[in-house]
């Protein structure tokens, strides 16, 4: 089998909401060598977009959309340790406070940045789904974190990166503030005073360049 038709198996896994295709297809794509960062974007977050998309359509709903991200997260449970076992020699030591902002319980991406973020040796500290701003300061805080980093996914939850954005600026935290996920623009970024990352891997260039402006 070809890596294309690993990747494409991997995504249609996904579509067809089948939980023990994903984790055979992930596990099929581990033994042909593939990267387990490939094996999420050219594959299984493929399928999970187009399930997003028929969602959107009309043709399928909460509870496929619900199937979907648990044949994902089954896939997750086998990357991640494969991820961490490719932890690179720590390049920058920084401390990252990371969670999806208030309101919105979508953590799938985010969950690879902090599985990236770790494997590139930061300290992160996850803090899960639909966090107030004020737990991301107070943890902040707590750790003297160099790097808050807010996951949004809903169009109705962007805003709230701007509440956590004015709520570090009131905290006089000598912090940096990084956005991301998929309703999130770097025009966006730009105007709450963020800086942004498009993707996981971006995520841990950013957070390194943040790191390194600090020091
Ligand atoms: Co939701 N959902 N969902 N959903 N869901 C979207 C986001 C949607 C676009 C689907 C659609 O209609 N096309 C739509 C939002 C529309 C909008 O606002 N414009 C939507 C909706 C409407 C909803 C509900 C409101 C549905 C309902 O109840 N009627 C509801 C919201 C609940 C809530 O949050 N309050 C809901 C619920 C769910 C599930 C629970 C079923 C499930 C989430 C499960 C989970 O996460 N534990 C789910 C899913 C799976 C999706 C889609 C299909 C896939 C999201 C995903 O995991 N993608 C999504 C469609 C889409 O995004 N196109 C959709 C894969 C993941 C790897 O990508 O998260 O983008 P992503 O992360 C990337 C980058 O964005 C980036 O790196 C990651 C890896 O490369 N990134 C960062 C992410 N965070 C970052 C942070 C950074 C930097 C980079 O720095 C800090």
């Amino acid at each position: 089998m070809s890596s294309e038709e690993c990747f494409e198996e991997l995504e249609s896994s996904i579509e067809n909401l089948d939980k023990e295709a994903a984790v055979e297809a992930t596990k099929k794509a581990l033994k042909m060598g593939l990267d387990p960062i490939e094996i999420i974007e050219k594959g299984l977050a493929k399928g999970l977009r187009e399930v997003g998309r028929r969602f959107e359509q009309g043709e399928l709903f909460i509870v496929e959309l619900i199937a979907a991200a648990e044949a994902m997260k089954a896939a997750m449970e086998i990357l991640e340790p494969e991820i961490l076992k490719r932890k690179t020699k720590r390049e920058v030591s920084g401390k990252v406070v990371l969670g999806t902002v208030a309101g919105d319980i979508h953590d799938i991406g985010k969950n690879i940045v902090a599985s990236l973020l770790t494997a590139a040796g930061f300290e992160v500290y996850d803090l899960g789904k639909d966090v107030p701003a004020e737990k991301f300061i107070e943890k902040a805080k707590e750790v003297n974190a160099d790097v808050i980093g807010a996951s949004a996914l809903l169009t109705t939850t962007v805003p709230v990166q701007k509440d956590l954005a004015d709520a570090i600026k009131r905290s006089g935290l000598n912090v940096k503030y990084v956005v991301g996920g998929a309703a999130v623009t770097p025009q966006w970024a730009e105007e709450i005073g963020a800086a942004y990352a498009e993707d996981a891997s971006s995520a841990v260039e950013v957070i390194k360049n943040l790191v390194k402006q600090k020091e």
